[in-house]
């Protein structure tokens, strides 16, 4: 694959003479698809730590700003469909908005991620005072970059087994390549070492788990799997959460499964936006709509692999009150 045609992240051309300098003095490691560096606590591609770097020093941050966060592969798509959903949902009363914004555009393209190296701060804002961004920071990185801004923070995790099942079928569809045993295999074991993008998942996950501990009103702590298991209370919790709940008029007119119902990963992927669309990066929308299944890595990892992982993780939140 030509290094050009790589995800941005994956690539080294958009770091700056200081951050070379920077990624000298901090560790550094490889997974199977690139070098990292660890940066408080947390691993990076180049190219990914230049743009934390820049959004650390350079995010201007509002009070009104949400910021939705999550370990990769873990429902960020979903999130941010429902949370520009629920924040459009006092300018679309009918029942079919042709002007919506999530039928034109995909959830990615609404809600930029924080530390992208074309960051675009000028972007769709769902009311003018209310941005929408997201990150895969740990939660002590994203906090510096929000410099004292009290702004609220969302947090969704996911089972790590399926999240690495799913992060293994995407890079499969963009390198156009299979999904074999020995592309896995290397993802599987950087999971378990914590030395993978954005990793290790459990300190990531931890982070914000403390941060809502810490403060409930600001970090509001969510699972991919109980937003498949009960969406409408979770819908609703989001909801409560940024302050917009739902008044007893939307709820007994159906408005709380008219948004599910639009963010389903069916509708969201049988619209043409995200059929044909690509990210600013070069990524097919269509690669962010798979199963959306709990479970499916039973379809891929063998019973030591699912012993192993649990083990790791079992062990690293012991005594946390966390499970994911
Ligand atoms: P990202 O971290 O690259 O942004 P993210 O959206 O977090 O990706 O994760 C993609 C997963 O969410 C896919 O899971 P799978 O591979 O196990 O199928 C994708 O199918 C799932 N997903 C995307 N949109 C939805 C949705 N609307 N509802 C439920 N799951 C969804």
């Amino acid at each position: 694959m030509d290094h050009n045609e790589l995800p941005v992240n994956l690539r080294e051309d958009k770091i700056s003479e200081e951050t070379k300098k920077l990624i000298t003095s901090l560790p550094t490691d490889k997974d199977s698809q690139g070098n990292l560096c660890k940066y408080q606590g947390c691993w990076y591609y180049y190219n990914t730590f230049q743009a934390v770097i820049s959004f650390q020093k350079h995010f201007q941050p509002q009070d009104t700003d949400i910021i939705l966060a999550s370990t990769p592969k873990s429902g960020t798509t979903w999130l941010k469909a429902l949370t520009v959903a629920l924040l459009e949902r006092s300018k679309h009363h009918d029942d079919h908005p042709l002007n919506h914004p999530l039928l034109s555009n995909n959830p990615h393209a609404l809600v930029p991620l924080l530390e992208s190296s074309t960051p675009d701060l000028t972007m769709f804002s769902p009311s003018s005072s209310t941005r929408l961004f997201s990150t895969h920071m740990p939660f002590h990185t994203l906090k510096e970059g929000l410099k004292g801004s009290p702004c609220k923070v969302v947090f969704m995790c996911r089972n790590a087994k399926d999240a690495l099942i799913s992060r293994l079928h995407f890079r499969c569809k963009y390198e156009k390549i299979e999904v074999t045993r020995s592309v896995l295999e290397p993802m599987f074991e950087s999971l378990c070492r914590g030395v993978s993008f954005y990793g290790p998942i459990w300190d990531q996950v931890l982070s914000y788990w403390r941060g809502s501990l810490e403060d409930p009103s600001r970090v509001l702590f969510m699972k991919y799997e109980e937003m498949k298991e009960e969406p409408c209370v979770q819908l609703k919790r989001l909801a409560e959460f940024l302050g917009s709940p739902f008044t007893e008029e939307e709820e007994e007119s159906g408005g709380v499964n008219k948004i599910l119902e639009l963010c389903s990963l069916r509708s969201l992927s049988d619209l043409e936006a995200n059929k044909s669309g690509k990210t600013v990066n070069g990524v097919d929308y269509k690669f962010f709509f798979r199963k959306g299944e709990v479970g499916d890595w039973k379809n891929h990892l063998t019973p030591e692999m699912e012993s192993k992982i649990d083990t790791i993780i079992e062990e690293k939140l012991r005594g946390s009150g966390l499970s994911f």
